[in-house]
Protein backbone atom coordinates (compact mmCIF):
# COMPACT_ATOMS: atom_id res chain seq x y z
CA UNK A 1 0.00 0.00 0.00
CA UNK A 2 1.42 3.49 -1.21
CA UNK A 3 0.22 6.26 1.06
CA UNK A 4 1.29 10.16 -0.01
CA UNK A 5 0.45 13.04 2.67
CA UNK A 6 0.13 16.32 0.89
CA UNK A 7 0.03 19.44 3.13
CA UNK A 8 -0.97 22.41 0.90
CA UNK A 9 -0.77 26.32 2.13
CA UNK A 10 -2.60 29.71 1.72
CA UNK A 11 -1.69 32.01 -0.43
CA UNK A 12 1.19 33.91 1.23
CA UNK A 13 0.95 36.88 -1.12
CA UNK A 14 -2.64 37.43 0.29
CA UNK A 15 -1.94 36.49 3.58
CA UNK A 16 0.95 38.40 4.77
CA UNK A 17 1.94 40.82 1.60
CA UNK A 18 5.30 42.08 2.45
CA UNK A 19 5.69 40.15 5.56
CA UNK A 20 6.05 36.97 4.27
CA UNK A 21 9.42 36.87 5.27
CA UNK A 22 8.73 36.19 8.65
CA UNK A 23 6.12 33.44 7.71
CA UNK A 24 7.60 30.98 9.75
CA UNK A 25 6.81 27.16 8.31
CA UNK A 26 6.26 24.63 10.92
CA UNK A 27 6.41 20.73 11.11
CA UNK A 28 2.72 20.05 10.40
CA UNK A 29 1.38 17.93 13.33
CA UNK A 30 -1.27 16.27 11.36
CA UNK A 31 1.02 14.33 9.48
CA UNK A 32 3.55 13.19 12.19
CA UNK A 33 0.42 11.59 13.96
CA UNK A 34 -1.24 10.43 11.23
CA UNK A 35 1.86 9.14 9.47
CA UNK A 36 2.58 7.36 12.82
CA UNK A 37 -0.92 5.52 12.47
CA UNK A 38 -0.15 4.97 8.69
CA UNK A 39 3.49 3.06 9.32
CA UNK A 40 1.58 0.52 11.09
CA UNK A 41 0.40 -0.91 7.81
CA UNK A 42 3.02 0.23 5.09
CA UNK A 43 6.52 1.28 4.91
CA UNK A 44 6.06 3.03 1.19
CA UNK A 45 4.37 6.57 2.49
CA UNK A 46 6.22 9.83 0.98
CA UNK A 47 5.36 13.26 2.54
CA UNK A 48 5.17 16.80 0.85
CA UNK A 49 5.19 19.55 2.74
CA UNK A 50 4.21 22.43 0.47
CA UNK A 51 4.98 25.41 3.06
CA UNK A 52 8.10 24.39 2.40
CA UNK A 53 8.37 23.24 -1.62
CA UNK A 54 5.84 25.89 -2.53
CA UNK A 55 4.71 24.21 -5.93
CA UNK A 56 1.78 25.05 -7.90
CA UNK A 57 -0.80 23.07 -8.99
CA UNK A 58 0.72 21.64 -12.31
CA UNK A 59 4.00 20.66 -10.55
CA UNK A 60 2.42 19.20 -7.11
CA UNK A 61 0.45 16.83 -9.34
CA UNK A 62 3.34 15.98 -11.61
CA UNK A 63 5.05 14.94 -8.30
CA UNK A 64 2.13 13.23 -7.13
CA UNK A 65 1.86 11.18 -10.33
CA UNK A 66 5.39 10.03 -10.63
CA UNK A 67 4.95 8.35 -6.85
CA UNK A 68 1.05 7.02 -8.30
CA UNK A 69 -0.02 6.75 -4.80
CA UNK A 70 -3.01 4.09 -3.78
CA UNK A 71 -4.26 6.37 -1.16
CA UNK A 72 -3.74 10.13 -1.42
CA UNK A 73 -4.30 11.77 2.04
CA UNK A 74 -4.69 15.60 2.52
CA UNK A 75 -5.60 18.22 4.64
CA UNK A 76 -7.70 20.99 4.03
CA UNK A 77 -8.11 24.66 6.26
CA UNK A 78 -10.79 26.86 4.63
CA UNK A 79 -7.52 28.90 3.01
CA UNK A 80 -6.35 25.96 1.48
CA UNK A 81 -9.75 24.65 0.39
CA UNK A 82 -9.51 26.26 -3.38
CA UNK A 83 -6.08 24.71 -3.76
CA UNK A 84 -6.95 21.52 -2.55
CA UNK A 85 -9.82 20.57 -3.98
CA UNK A 86 -8.48 21.17 -7.45
CA UNK A 87 -5.69 19.06 -6.33
CA UNK A 88 -7.57 16.26 -4.90
CA UNK A 89 -10.34 15.99 -7.58
CA UNK A 90 -7.07 15.71 -10.17
CA UNK A 91 -5.49 12.69 -8.58
CA UNK A 92 -8.78 11.30 -7.89
CA UNK A 93 -9.60 11.57 -12.15
CA UNK A 94 -6.42 10.67 -12.97
CA UNK A 95 -4.12 8.81 -10.86
CA UNK A 96 -7.04 6.70 -9.42
CA UNK A 97 -5.72 6.81 -6.10
CA UNK A 98 -8.23 6.89 -3.21
CA UNK A 99 -8.91 10.13 -1.78
CA UNK A 100 -8.86 10.68 2.02
CA UNK A 101 -9.50 14.64 3.45
CA UNK A 102 -9.35 15.85 7.28
CA UNK A 103 -8.97 19.01 8.37
CA UNK A 104 -10.83 21.85 10.23
CA UNK A 105 -12.14 22.95 6.62
CA UNK A 106 -13.06 19.24 5.35
CA UNK A 107 -14.96 17.92 8.72
CA UNK A 108 -17.22 20.94 8.32
CA UNK A 109 -18.30 20.39 4.71
CA UNK A 110 -17.80 16.59 4.78
CA UNK A 111 -21.02 15.41 2.83
CA UNK A 112 -20.58 18.72 0.05
CA UNK A 113 -17.29 17.01 -0.36
CA UNK A 114 -18.20 13.19 -0.55
CA UNK A 115 -21.28 14.47 -2.82
CA UNK A 116 -19.31 16.73 -5.08
CA UNK A 117 -17.06 13.78 -5.26
CA UNK A 118 -14.46 15.59 -4.49
CA UNK A 119 -12.41 12.94 -2.67
CA UNK A 120 -13.54 9.48 -1.82
CA UNK A 121 -13.23 9.78 2.18
CA UNK A 122 -13.41 12.78 4.56
CA UNK A 123 -12.32 11.85 8.00
CA UNK A 124 -14.72 14.75 10.96
CA UNK A 125 -12.70 15.41 13.76
CA UNK A 126 -9.76 13.79 15.20
CA UNK A 127 -8.42 11.41 12.98
CA UNK A 128 -6.29 8.34 14.25
CA UNK A 129 -8.64 6.12 15.03
CA UNK A 130 -11.16 6.73 11.98
CA UNK A 131 -7.92 6.44 10.08
CA UNK A 132 -6.71 3.61 11.07
CA UNK A 133 -9.73 1.55 10.77
CA UNK A 134 -9.69 2.88 7.18
CA UNK A 135 -6.00 1.34 6.37
CA UNK A 136 -6.98 -2.05 8.26
CA UNK A 137 -10.04 -2.05 5.90
CA UNK A 138 -8.58 -0.33 2.97
CA UNK A 139 -8.72 -4.14 0.83
CA UNK A 140 -12.48 -4.10 1.16
CA UNK A 141 -13.49 -0.01 0.75
CA UNK A 142 -11.10 -0.45 -2.39
CA UNK A 143 -13.70 -2.77 -3.78
CA UNK A 144 -16.40 -0.63 -2.56
CA UNK A 145 -17.20 -2.55 0.44
CA UNK A 146 -17.70 0.13 2.94
CA UNK A 147 -18.32 -0.41 6.30
CA UNK A 148 -19.59 1.51 8.85
CA UNK A 149 -16.57 3.52 10.16
CA UNK A 150 -17.71 6.04 12.87
CA UNK A 151 -15.76 9.29 12.05
CA UNK A 152 -15.60 9.14 8.11
CA UNK A 153 -18.25 10.26 5.40
CA UNK A 154 -17.86 7.98 2.05
CA UNK A 155 -21.32 8.06 0.45
CA UNK A 156 -23.46 11.07 -0.55
CA UNK A 157 -26.25 11.72 1.87
CA UNK A 158 -24.74 9.15 4.16
CA UNK A 159 -25.89 9.75 7.96
CA UNK A 160 -22.26 10.45 10.18
CA UNK A 161 -21.79 9.44 13.85
CA UNK A 162 -19.24 11.42 15.28
CA UNK A 163 -16.65 9.11 16.81
CA UNK A 164 -15.95 9.29 20.41
CA UNK A 165 -12.46 11.26 21.11
CA UNK A 166 -9.47 9.67 22.04
CA UNK A 167 -9.38 9.19 26.10
CA UNK A 168 -5.98 7.83 26.77
CA UNK A 169 -4.09 10.26 24.79
CA UNK A 170 -0.72 8.69 25.96
CA UNK A 171 -1.84 5.32 24.07
CA UNK A 172 -1.14 7.98 20.70
CA UNK A 173 2.06 7.00 18.87
CA UNK A 174 4.90 10.12 18.61
CA UNK A 175 4.70 12.16 15.65
CA UNK A 176 6.76 10.47 12.60
CA UNK A 177 8.94 13.28 12.15
CA UNK A 178 11.15 10.71 9.99
CA UNK A 179 8.47 11.49 7.24
CA UNK A 180 9.12 15.27 7.45
CA UNK A 181 13.42 14.91 8.39
CA UNK A 182 14.11 16.56 4.91
CA UNK A 183 12.26 19.59 5.80
CA UNK A 184 13.67 20.11 8.96
CA UNK A 185 16.33 22.76 8.22
CA UNK A 186 13.39 25.01 6.61
CA UNK A 187 11.47 24.60 9.53
CA UNK A 188 11.93 27.50 12.23
CA UNK A 189 9.87 29.30 15.26
CA UNK A 190 8.09 32.12 14.32
CA UNK A 191 9.31 35.51 16.35
CA UNK A 192 10.28 36.33 19.33
CA UNK A 193 11.36 33.08 19.48
CA UNK A 194 15.25 32.45 19.06
CA UNK A 195 15.85 30.91 15.70
CA UNK A 196 16.98 27.37 16.30
CA UNK A 197 15.48 24.31 15.37
CA UNK A 198 11.88 23.47 15.98
CA UNK A 199 9.57 20.99 16.34
CA UNK A 200 5.85 21.21 17.31
CA UNK A 201 4.16 19.50 19.86
CA UNK A 202 0.79 18.88 21.32
CA UNK A 203 -0.03 18.46 24.72
CA UNK A 204 -3.86 18.39 24.84
CA UNK A 205 -6.55 18.16 22.72
CA UNK A 206 -9.85 20.34 22.72
CA UNK A 207 -11.10 23.54 24.73
CA UNK A 208 -14.57 24.11 26.26
CA UNK A 209 -15.00 27.49 26.19
CA UNK A 210 -16.69 29.21 23.40
CA UNK A 211 -15.06 32.21 21.95
CA UNK A 212 -17.51 32.93 18.93
CA UNK A 213 -14.82 33.09 16.55
CA UNK A 214 -12.88 29.95 16.98
CA UNK A 215 -14.02 26.87 15.86
CA UNK A 216 -12.48 24.08 18.41
CA UNK A 217 -11.17 21.32 15.61
CA UNK A 218 -10.84 18.97 17.71
CA UNK A 219 -13.71 19.15 20.08
CA UNK A 220 -15.01 21.18 23.61
CA UNK A 221 -13.68 17.92 25.53
CA UNK A 222 -10.53 18.56 27.14
CA UNK A 223 -7.97 15.99 27.09
CA UNK A 224 -4.53 15.94 28.02
CA UNK A 225 -1.62 13.95 28.05
CA UNK A 226 0.14 12.50 31.61
CA UNK A 227 3.00 14.85 32.31
CA UNK A 228 5.37 11.19 32.00
CA UNK A 229 3.91 11.29 28.51
CA UNK A 230 4.72 14.86 27.71
CA UNK A 231 8.42 14.66 28.77
CA UNK A 232 8.94 11.31 27.28
CA UNK A 233 8.35 12.90 23.85
CA UNK A 234 10.34 15.78 24.35
CA UNK A 235 13.79 14.00 25.83
CA UNK A 236 12.82 11.41 23.01
CA UNK A 237 13.22 14.16 20.17
CA UNK A 238 16.04 16.17 21.97
CA UNK A 239 17.42 12.87 21.46
CA UNK A 240 16.93 12.11 17.53
CA UNK A 241 17.17 15.92 16.37
CA UNK A 242 18.72 17.76 19.08
CA UNK A 243 15.62 19.83 18.80
CA UNK A 244 16.05 23.04 20.53
CA UNK A 245 12.35 24.62 20.41
CA UNK A 246 9.10 22.93 20.99
CA UNK A 247 6.41 24.93 19.92
CA UNK A 248 3.03 23.92 21.50
CA UNK A 249 0.24 23.88 19.50
CA UNK A 250 -2.47 23.07 22.23
CA UNK A 251 -5.63 25.32 22.17
CA UNK A 252 -5.31 25.16 25.75
CA UNK A 253 -2.61 24.45 27.68
CA UNK A 254 -2.27 24.60 30.74
CA UNK A 255 -5.95 24.61 31.21
CA UNK A 256 -5.80 25.77 34.81
CA UNK A 257 -3.18 27.58 37.34
CA UNK A 258 -2.92 24.31 39.46
CA UNK A 259 -2.66 21.69 37.08
CA UNK A 260 -0.41 23.73 35.19
CA UNK A 261 1.85 24.05 38.39
CA UNK A 262 1.68 20.28 38.97
CA UNK A 263 2.79 19.45 34.97
CA UNK A 264 5.27 22.11 35.14
CA UNK A 265 7.27 20.55 38.35
CA UNK A 266 7.48 17.53 37.21
CA UNK A 267 8.88 19.54 33.72
CA UNK A 268 11.33 20.81 35.80
CA UNK A 269 12.28 17.68 37.98
CA UNK A 270 12.92 16.02 34.67
CA UNK A 271 15.11 18.27 33.80
CA UNK A 272 13.57 19.56 30.52
CA UNK A 273 15.07 23.15 30.83
CA UNK A 274 18.50 22.25 30.81
CA UNK A 275 18.04 20.05 26.96
CA UNK A 276 15.50 22.68 24.67
CA UNK A 277 12.88 25.17 25.02
CA UNK A 278 9.26 25.22 24.27
CA UNK A 279 6.54 28.14 23.99
CA UNK A 280 2.85 28.09 24.60
CA UNK A 281 -0.28 29.90 23.46
CA UNK A 282 -2.56 30.62 26.71
CA UNK A 283 -5.76 32.21 28.45
CA UNK A 284 -4.57 35.16 30.28
CA UNK A 285 -7.21 34.29 33.61
CA UNK A 286 -4.76 31.00 34.03
CA UNK A 287 -0.96 33.18 34.27
CA UNK A 288 -0.09 34.74 37.38
CA UNK A 289 3.35 35.43 38.50
CA UNK A 290 3.56 31.86 40.08
CA UNK A 291 3.02 30.03 37.24
CA UNK A 292 4.87 32.26 35.14
CA UNK A 293 7.94 31.62 37.10
CA UNK A 294 7.17 28.21 37.04
CA UNK A 295 6.91 28.43 33.39
CA UNK A 296 10.20 30.30 33.02
CA UNK A 297 11.71 27.45 35.27
CA UNK A 298 11.16 24.57 33.35
CA UNK A 299 11.99 26.01 29.59
CA UNK A 300 9.35 27.96 28.29
CA UNK A 301 10.39 31.57 26.75
CA UNK A 302 7.50 32.64 25.10
CA UNK A 303 3.62 32.64 26.25
CA UNK A 304 1.66 34.25 23.16
CA UNK A 305 -1.94 35.54 24.84
CA UNK A 306 -4.92 35.04 23.11
CA UNK A 307 -6.06 39.37 24.27
CA UNK A 308 -7.98 39.42 21.08
CA UNK A 309 -9.70 43.29 22.21
CA UNK A 310 -8.36 46.37 24.07
CA UNK A 311 -11.65 46.60 25.62
CA UNK A 312 -13.99 45.12 28.03
CA UNK A 313 -17.26 45.27 25.81
CA UNK A 314 -15.14 43.66 22.88
CA UNK A 315 -14.23 40.99 24.95
CA UNK A 316 -18.01 40.21 25.73
CA UNK A 317 -19.10 40.37 22.12
CA UNK A 318 -16.52 37.51 21.42
CA UNK A 319 -17.90 35.79 24.32
CA UNK A 320 -13.77 35.57 25.45
CA UNK A 321 -14.52 35.62 29.08
CA UNK A 322 -11.99 37.72 30.14
CA UNK A 323 -11.10 41.46 31.23
CA UNK A 324 -8.31 43.92 29.78
CA UNK A 325 -7.48 44.47 33.37
CA UNK A 326 -6.82 40.13 34.00
CA UNK A 327 -4.43 41.26 30.27
CA UNK A 328 -2.07 43.78 31.81
CA UNK A 329 -1.79 41.68 35.12
CA UNK A 330 -0.78 38.50 33.22
CA UNK A 331 1.60 40.46 30.62
CA UNK A 332 3.31 42.06 34.03
CA UNK A 333 3.74 38.46 35.42
CA UNK A 334 5.22 37.13 32.41
CA UNK A 335 7.71 40.04 32.18
CA UNK A 336 8.73 40.27 35.84
CA UNK A 337 9.39 36.26 35.30
CA UNK A 338 11.05 36.46 32.26
CA UNK A 339 9.70 35.30 29.90
CA UNK A 340 9.20 36.98 26.09
CA UNK A 341 5.03 37.96 25.46
CA UNK A 342 3.58 38.06 22.11
CA UNK A 343 -0.35 39.78 21.76
CA UNK A 344 -2.43 37.99 19.82
CA UNK A 345 -5.60 40.71 18.65
CA UNK A 346 -8.54 41.10 16.74
CA UNK A 347 -9.84 43.41 14.38
CA UNK A 348 -13.51 44.12 12.94
CA UNK A 349 -14.79 42.34 15.89
CA UNK A 350 -18.48 41.92 16.31
CA UNK A 351 -20.05 45.71 17.49
CA UNK A 352 -16.64 47.01 16.86
CA UNK A 353 -16.37 50.10 15.91
CA UNK A 354 -13.54 52.79 15.05
CA UNK A 355 -13.22 54.05 18.21
CA UNK A 356 -12.85 50.63 19.67
CA UNK A 357 -10.39 49.84 16.85
CA UNK A 358 -7.82 52.79 17.86
CA UNK A 359 -8.70 51.45 21.67
CA UNK A 360 -7.08 47.94 20.68
CA UNK A 361 -4.42 49.08 19.26
CA UNK A 362 -3.15 51.49 21.73
CA UNK A 363 -3.89 48.87 24.74
CA UNK A 364 -1.44 46.45 22.73
CA UNK A 365 1.01 49.16 22.30
CA UNK A 366 0.70 50.16 25.92
CA UNK A 367 1.59 46.16 26.94
CA UNK A 368 5.14 46.66 25.04
CA UNK A 369 4.93 42.87 24.71
CA UNK A 370 8.01 41.86 22.46
CA UNK A 371 5.21 41.03 19.47
CA UNK A 372 1.70 41.41 18.31
CA UNK A 373 -0.38 40.06 16.01
CA UNK A 374 -3.47 41.51 14.42
CA UNK A 375 -6.22 39.55 12.57
CA UNK A 376 -9.08 41.36 11.02
CA UNK A 377 -12.13 38.90 11.61
CA UNK A 378 -12.34 35.89 9.79
CA UNK A 379 -15.88 33.98 10.02
CA UNK A 380 -14.36 30.65 9.54
CA UNK A 381 -17.09 27.58 8.71
CA UNK A 382 -18.06 25.78 12.08
CA UNK A 383 -17.79 29.07 14.59
CA UNK A 384 -20.32 30.97 15.91
CA UNK A 385 -20.08 33.61 13.93
CA UNK A 386 -20.13 32.18 10.43
CA UNK A 387 -23.70 30.35 12.03
CA UNK A 388 -25.09 33.85 12.42
CA UNK A 389 -23.95 35.88 9.92
CA UNK A 390 -23.01 33.75 6.70
CA UNK A 391 -24.32 30.44 6.50
CA UNK A 392 -27.66 29.93 4.60
CA UNK A 393 -27.05 34.41 3.18
CA UNK A 394 -24.11 33.29 0.74
CA UNK A 395 -23.50 30.70 -1.80
CA UNK A 396 -19.44 30.51 -2.33
CA UNK A 397 -17.57 29.17 -5.36
CA UNK A 398 -14.57 26.79 -4.20
CA UNK A 399 -12.33 29.90 -5.52
CA UNK A 400 -13.93 32.36 -2.75
CA UNK A 401 -12.17 30.36 0.30
CA UNK A 402 -8.97 31.92 0.11
CA UNK A 403 -10.38 34.72 0.78
CA UNK A 404 -11.10 34.04 4.35
CA UNK A 405 -8.34 36.07 5.07
CA UNK A 406 -7.25 37.63 8.31
CA UNK A 407 -5.45 39.98 6.34
CA UNK A 408 -7.53 40.91 3.41
CA UNK A 409 -9.44 44.30 2.45
CA UNK A 410 -12.51 42.69 0.39
CA UNK A 411 -13.57 39.25 1.66
CA UNK A 412 -16.20 37.36 -0.07
CA UNK A 413 -19.27 38.44 2.36
CA UNK A 414 -20.45 41.94 4.33
CA UNK A 415 -18.71 42.00 7.75
CA UNK A 416 -21.96 43.67 8.81
CA UNK A 417 -21.16 43.11 12.60
CA UNK A 418 -18.80 45.73 12.64
CA UNK A 419 -19.17 50.01 11.05
CA UNK A 420 -15.44 49.55 10.19
CA UNK A 421 -14.84 48.35 6.37
CA UNK A 422 -12.24 46.66 5.53
CA UNK A 423 -10.62 48.69 3.65
CA UNK A 424 -10.16 50.69 7.06
CA UNK A 425 -9.45 47.71 8.53
CA UNK A 426 -6.58 46.65 6.51
CA UNK A 427 -5.29 50.12 7.48
CA UNK A 428 -5.57 50.15 10.93
CA UNK A 429 -3.79 46.44 10.87
CA UNK A 430 -0.92 47.67 9.20
CA UNK A 431 -0.64 50.78 11.52
CA UNK A 432 -1.29 48.53 15.02
CA UNK A 433 1.53 46.10 13.55
CA UNK A 434 3.86 49.04 12.87
CA UNK A 435 2.64 51.01 16.18
CA UNK A 436 2.80 47.65 18.62
CA UNK A 437 6.09 45.94 17.43
CA UNK A 438 8.55 48.90 16.97
CA UNK A 439 10.72 49.30 19.79
CA UNK A 440 14.28 49.71 20.70
CA UNK A 441 13.96 46.67 22.39
CA UNK A 442 12.38 44.49 20.27
CA UNK A 443 14.20 46.18 17.19
CA UNK A 444 17.29 44.92 18.62
CA UNK A 445 16.34 41.47 19.01
CA UNK A 446 15.09 41.21 15.77
CA UNK A 447 18.34 42.20 14.34
CA UNK A 448 20.68 40.35 16.25
CA UNK A 449 17.90 37.68 15.97
CA UNK A 450 16.58 37.67 12.48
CA UNK A 451 18.65 40.07 10.49
CA UNK A 452 17.58 38.44 7.02
CA UNK A 453 13.97 38.47 7.89
CA UNK A 454 14.25 42.33 8.47
CA UNK A 455 16.12 42.61 5.31
CA UNK A 456 13.73 40.78 3.43
CA UNK A 457 10.95 42.44 4.49
CA UNK A 458 12.61 45.81 3.69
CA UNK A 459 13.22 44.68 0.53
CA UNK A 460 9.69 43.38 -0.17
CA UNK A 461 8.25 47.04 0.98
CA UNK A 462 10.96 48.62 -0.86
CA UNK A 463 10.05 46.73 -4.13
CA UNK A 464 6.56 46.82 -3.79
CA UNK A 465 6.44 50.70 -2.97
CA UNK A 466 8.40 50.92 -6.38
CA UNK A 467 5.88 48.65 -8.31
CA UNK A 468 3.15 50.86 -7.12
CA UNK A 469 4.73 53.99 -8.23
CA UNK A 470 5.33 52.10 -11.80
CA UNK A 471 1.75 51.14 -12.04
CA UNK A 472 0.61 54.76 -11.24
CA UNK A 473 2.26 55.82 -14.55
CA UNK A 474 1.00 52.49 -16.47
CA UNK A 475 0.53 55.14 -19.52
CA UNK A 476 4.22 55.80 -19.42
CA UNK A 477 5.06 52.00 -19.10
CA UNK A 478 3.16 51.32 -22.03
CA UNK A 479 5.11 53.64 -24.03
CA UNK A 480 7.45 51.02 -23.27
CA UNK A 481 5.88 48.02 -24.34
CA UNK A 482 5.85 46.07 -20.86
CA UNK A 483 3.20 46.66 -18.68
CA UNK A 484 2.08 43.04 -18.32
CA UNK A 485 5.63 43.04 -15.78
CA UNK A 486 3.86 45.40 -13.45
CA UNK A 487 0.35 44.21 -12.59
CA UNK A 488 1.49 41.95 -9.96
CA UNK A 489 -0.54 43.91 -7.57
CA UNK A 490 -3.35 45.49 -9.35
CA UNK A 491 -4.25 41.52 -10.03
CA UNK A 492 -5.18 40.62 -6.78
CA UNK A 493 -7.22 43.78 -6.19
CA UNK A 494 -9.31 42.78 -9.18
CA UNK A 495 -10.06 39.28 -8.45
CA UNK A 496 -10.56 40.26 -5.27
CA UNK A 497 -13.84 43.00 -5.87
CA UNK A 498 -14.86 40.82 -8.65
CA UNK A 499 -15.50 38.13 -6.22
CA UNK A 500 -17.66 40.23 -3.98
CA UNK A 501 -20.06 41.48 -6.49
CA UNK A 502 -20.20 38.41 -7.38
CA UNK A 503 -21.18 36.86 -4.26
CA UNK A 504 -23.21 39.66 -2.03
C1 LIG B 1 -0.22 25.30 14.53
C2 LIG B 1 -1.26 26.05 13.72
C3 LIG B 1 -0.82 26.74 12.62
C4 LIG B 1 0.63 26.70 12.17
C5 LIG B 1 0.94 25.45 11.36
C6 LIG B 1 -0.17 24.89 10.54
C7 LIG B 1 0.23 23.53 10.01
N1 LIG B 1 0.56 23.43 8.77
O1 LIG B 1 0.22 22.59 10.73
C8 LIG B 1 0.74 28.01 11.37
C9 LIG B 1 1.19 29.14 12.30
C10 LIG B 1 1.67 27.98 10.16
C11 LIG B 1 -0.73 28.26 11.03
C12 LIG B 1 -1.10 29.07 10.03
C13 LIG B 1 -2.42 29.25 9.69
N2 LIG B 1 -3.50 28.86 10.39
CO1 LIG B 1 -3.43 27.73 11.92
N3 LIG B 1 -3.51 26.75 13.46
C14 LIG B 1 -2.62 26.07 14.10
C15 LIG B 1 -3.24 25.42 15.34
C16 LIG B 1 -2.91 26.30 16.54
C17 LIG B 1 -2.82 23.98 15.61
C18 LIG B 1 -3.00 23.04 14.41
C19 LIG B 1 -2.49 21.70 14.79
O2 LIG B 1 -1.40 21.33 14.44
N4 LIG B 1 -3.28 20.96 15.57
C20 LIG B 1 -2.92 19.62 15.99
C21 LIG B 1 -3.25 18.59 14.89
C22 LIG B 1 -2.93 17.20 15.35
O3 LIG B 1 -4.63 18.71 14.68
P1 LIG B 1 -5.26 18.88 13.21
O4 LIG B 1 -4.35 19.62 12.32
O5 LIG B 1 -6.64 19.38 13.37
O6 LIG B 1 -5.27 17.36 12.69
C23 LIG B 1 -6.08 16.35 13.26
C24 LIG B 1 -7.48 16.26 12.64
O7 LIG B 1 -7.98 17.47 12.16
C25 LIG B 1 -7.33 15.22 11.57
N5 LIG B 1 -6.83 15.62 10.27
C26 LIG B 1 -6.30 16.77 9.85
N6 LIG B 1 -5.93 16.69 8.59
C27 LIG B 1 -6.21 15.47 8.15
C28 LIG B 1 -6.03 14.86 6.91
C29 LIG B 1 -6.43 13.52 6.74
C30 LIG B 1 -6.21 12.86 5.42
C31 LIG B 1 -7.03 12.82 7.82
C32 LIG B 1 -7.43 11.41 7.64
C33 LIG B 1 -7.22 13.44 9.06
C34 LIG B 1 -6.80 14.76 9.22
O8 LIG B 1 -6.40 14.31 12.16
C35 LIG B 1 -5.43 15.04 12.91
C36 LIG B 1 -5.06 14.22 14.11
O9 LIG B 1 -6.16 14.01 14.97
C37 LIG B 1 -4.76 25.46 14.98
C38 LIG B 1 -5.67 25.60 16.17
C39 LIG B 1 -5.76 24.29 16.89
N7 LIG B 1 -5.39 24.30 18.13
O10 LIG B 1 -6.12 23.27 16.30
C40 LIG B 1 -4.83 26.67 14.03
C41 LIG B 1 -5.82 26.62 12.89
C42 LIG B 1 -5.77 25.26 12.23
N8 LIG B 1 -5.29 27.62 11.98
C43 LIG B 1 -6.19 28.32 11.39
C44 LIG B 1 -5.90 29.31 10.41
C45 LIG B 1 -7.07 30.14 9.94
C46 LIG B 1 -4.61 29.49 9.93
C47 LIG B 1 -4.20 30.45 8.80
C48 LIG B 1 -5.08 30.39 7.58
C49 LIG B 1 -4.12 31.85 9.40
C50 LIG B 1 -3.50 32.85 8.47
N9 LIG B 1 -4.18 33.34 7.48
O11 LIG B 1 -2.39 33.22 8.67
C51 LIG B 1 -2.78 29.93 8.45
C52 LIG B 1 -2.82 28.88 7.32
C53 LIG B 1 -1.61 27.97 7.29
C54 LIG B 1 -1.77 26.74 6.45
N10 LIG B 1 -0.83 25.83 6.52
O12 LIG B 1 -2.70 26.54 5.73
C55 LIG B 1 -7.57 27.93 11.82
C56 LIG B 1 -8.26 27.11 10.73
C57 LIG B 1 -9.70 27.52 10.55
C58 LIG B 1 -10.19 27.01 9.24
N11 LIG B 1 -11.46 26.73 9.17
O13 LIG B 1 -9.47 26.90 8.28
C59 LIG B 1 -7.29 27.13 13.16
C60 LIG B 1 -8.27 26.00 13.44
C61 LIG B 1 -7.28 28.17 14.29
C62 LIG B 1 -8.67 28.68 14.63
N12 LIG B 1 -9.24 28.24 15.72
O14 LIG B 1 -9.22 29.50 13.95
N13 LIG B 1 -1.55 27.55 11.86
S1 LIG C 1 -10.00 31.13 21.27
FE1 LIG C 1 -8.84 29.82 22.66
S2 LIG C 1 -10.05 29.83 24.56
FE2 LIG C 1 -11.42 30.56 22.95
S3 LIG C 1 -12.51 28.70 22.26
FE3 LIG C 1 -10.71 29.00 20.90
S4 LIG C 1 -9.10 27.77 21.78
FE4 LIG C 1 -10.67 28.01 23.36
Amino acid sequence: MRLLFFNPIPNLGLSLGAFRSFYAPMPPLWIGYLGAIAKRYTNDILAIDNSIERLDLQSVFSRIKEYSPDIFCISVLTQTASFAYKLARAVKENIGSFVIMGGPHASYFAQEIISRKIADAVVIGEGEETFAEILENFDDIRRGNFRNIDGAVFFSGEEVKRRQRIRDLNSIPFPAWELLEKYFRYYKPPAPIKPGSVLTFLASRGCPYSCNFCMVQLGRKYTIRSPENICDEIEHFCDKYGTEHFLFCDPLFPPSKNKGLEILRYINKRGIQKITTWSIEARVDIIDYELAVALRESGCNLVALGIEGGDDLILKNVNKGIKTEQVIYAVRALKKAGIRTMGLYMLGTPGENEDLTIKTIKFARSLKTHGAKFAITVPYPGTELYEKYIKDKYSFSDDHWEFFSPYTDSPPYRMIWTSVSPKKLVKFQKMAYILSNISIRNIAIYLIERPSEVFGTLVHLLFGFFLKVLTKFRVSLRFFKHPNKFIVFKDYGAKNRYLRQDSI
